[in-house]
This record gives C-alpha cells, structure tokens and sequence, in this order.
C-alpha cells in the first residue's frame, strides 16, 4: 500500500499527491471489459501502459509538453523510496497541473458513442458527416468530439464544439481542437505504420503553473485509445481490439450477463491477453517490453 494521499482514483489506476507541484500516476493491472474491472489481473498491464505513455510522450514532444518529470524510480523523490520496487514501470512522477475540464477526443474511425451519436444524429457533437457510414467507418476528416467529464462510474457525454467555447472561452476551445487533431495525426501515422489502426483517442490537457497548455494523463494507451489490427479492418461490424479481443471472445462465450462482479478469467487468457499487451508496446515502440522495465 502507498502512503500518500489519493486524489484520486479511476477505474484501473490510481493519483497520490506528492508534494504542492508533483503527482504520481500509478497503473494498475486491472482491466475492465464492458464497462466492469474484472476479478483476475493481467501481469504487467500496467507497466506495458505507462511504458507506452512515455514513449508517446516523446514521440509528441515537438507537437506539445507535457506533465512528465521522470518514471524512473530512481530519480523519484525520497518519500517514494519506500513503494521503488511496487512501483517500478507503473508509475510516473507527473507536474500537477490545473485540468481543463474537457475530455478532448479525435475520432478517425465511426464507433462506440460516435457511433450511437451518427446513428441518432447523422452527425458526432453537432458535426455532419456523410451518409451511409457503418460501425468501423473510416471517417472523411478526423474530428474533434469533445466531452466532459463523468462522475465515477458513467459514461462521459458528448458535447458540441459551441458548448467547449462556452465553457473554456474560444481561445483555448480552438487550442484544445488543434492539439487533440495534431495528436491524432501523429499518433494514427506512427500506428498505421507498424499495422496498428488508431481508431480514436482521449487527452486530458491542463495549465502549468506558467499558464502554458500541457499534455496531462496517459497518452495513447490502449486504455485511452482504441486500437485494431490493420488486416482485421473490415467495416460493418464491431473491429476486433487489439489488446482485449481474447478477453471479450472469452467473456462473451461465458454466458457472462455483463453485470458486476466478471468472471475471474482462466490462466490461458490471461496469459494471452499479457500477450497482446506487451505486443503492442513491442510493435508500436520498436523496442523490447523488458527494456522498459530495465529503464524505470
Ligand atoms: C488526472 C486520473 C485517476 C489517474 C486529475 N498532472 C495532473 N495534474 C492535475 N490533475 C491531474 C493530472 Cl494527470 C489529473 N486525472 C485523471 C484520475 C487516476 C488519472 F483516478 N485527474
């Protein structure tokens, strides 16, 4: 257990206050399939997604700073020493920043709430697209489908471009447009490459204390993201996930209903399904999973 106070916690991971300036954002190995935090963890998940996270980090520095200062145990503070080994690869020490409270969302591909928005609307917050577009579609233009923020527990709703100018003002509604669309670009032309479709993806931006916009959270992890296999892509039905595929095949074969508590998963599934994560960190980084851990 960590000693420090929780600010806050989500789903799979959670946020201690270190000191007035800094964070740490700690990622468990809990996964949650429609929706429910299933009973049986999957080794190493964590630290697979916060290795991806500060490679991404990297690969978008040029587009945007973000809240980074270091996921090497080592170079944590003294008051972490005590939790190094607990925390080694699954956490990082973050600035703290004043979040802007949008949930900032590109979307290349038609699924999930964009879907259900098209499918009533003919268009995603308030933004028309063509007809004729199925589950899977790849979009004309990526698009900018902002939402706010969800109480624990439930789904955060999609809002309109006019709604995030009436609440953030103009300025920075176009700023939050431009990096979240920027963000995308880099990440869904770094993926395509590596076989990876970067369906969509959700940032959290926030203030430094110079006031200068930065990129907050975990970036384009799989828990964040939506990933499928580029030779799976077939639009007109649900994509296979890259990482969750096994477990959501398995589940649905269970009889599971989908309600609290899952089923504890079998030791093969679990197994295939640390598989597919570390996978994703090798094929969309390049380098080995095991070099991250020696990393941090
Ligand atoms: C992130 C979240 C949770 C993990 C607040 N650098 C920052 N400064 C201030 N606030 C945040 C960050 Cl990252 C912040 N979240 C989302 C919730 C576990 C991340 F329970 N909330």
């Amino acid at each position: 257990m960590i000693d420090l106070p929780l600010l806050a916690r989500g789903k799979v991971r959670e946020l201690y206050a270190v000191d007035d300036g800094h964070l740490l954002l700690v990622a468990s190995d809990r996964l949650s399939a429609y929706d429910v935090v299933l009973p049986t963890a999957v080794p190493d998940k964590g630290a697979v997604l916060t290795g991806l996270s500060v490679w991404w980090f990297e690969q978008l520095a040029d587009l945007v700073p973000n809240h980074l200062v270091t996921a090497r145990t080592a170079e944590y503070p003294d008051s972490l020493q005590p939790y190094a080994d607990e925390l080694r690869g699954r956490s990082m020490l973050c600035r703290r920043l004043t979040m802007v409270p949008v949930e900032c969302v590109a979307r290349g591909y038609l699924t999930g709430s964009g879907l259900r928005d098209y499918q009533q609307t003919g268009g995603i917050c308030g933004e028309r697209l063509p007809v004729g577009l199925q589950d899977g579609s790849r979009l004309p233009a990526t698009v900018f489908t902002p939402a706010t923020k969800a109480a624990v527990g439930d789904h955060d709703e999609n809002v309109s471009y006019d709604a995030v100018v009436d609440a953030v003002g103009a300025e920075l509604a176009a700023e939050l447009r431009r990096l979240t669309l920027a963000v995308y670009g880099r990440g869904s032309a770094i993926a395509a490459d590596r076989g990876i479709l970067l369906a969509d993806t959700k940032l959290e931006l926030g203030h430094d204390r110079d006031g200068v916009l930065v990129l907050g959270d975990e970036v384009l992890t799989p828990d964040s993201s939506r990933f499928w296999p580029a030779d799976g892509w077939q639009p007109g039905q649900a994509q296979p996930s890259f990482d969750k595929q096994y477990v959501r095949d398995w589940l649905d074969a269970s009889g599971w209903d989908r309600t609290a508590p899952g089923p504890e998963l079998p030791g093969e599934v679990v197994e295939r399904s640390r598989e597919k994560y570390v996978e994703a960190y090798e094929r969309l980084t390049g380098s080995s999973f095991d070099s991250w851990l020696r990393e941090a």
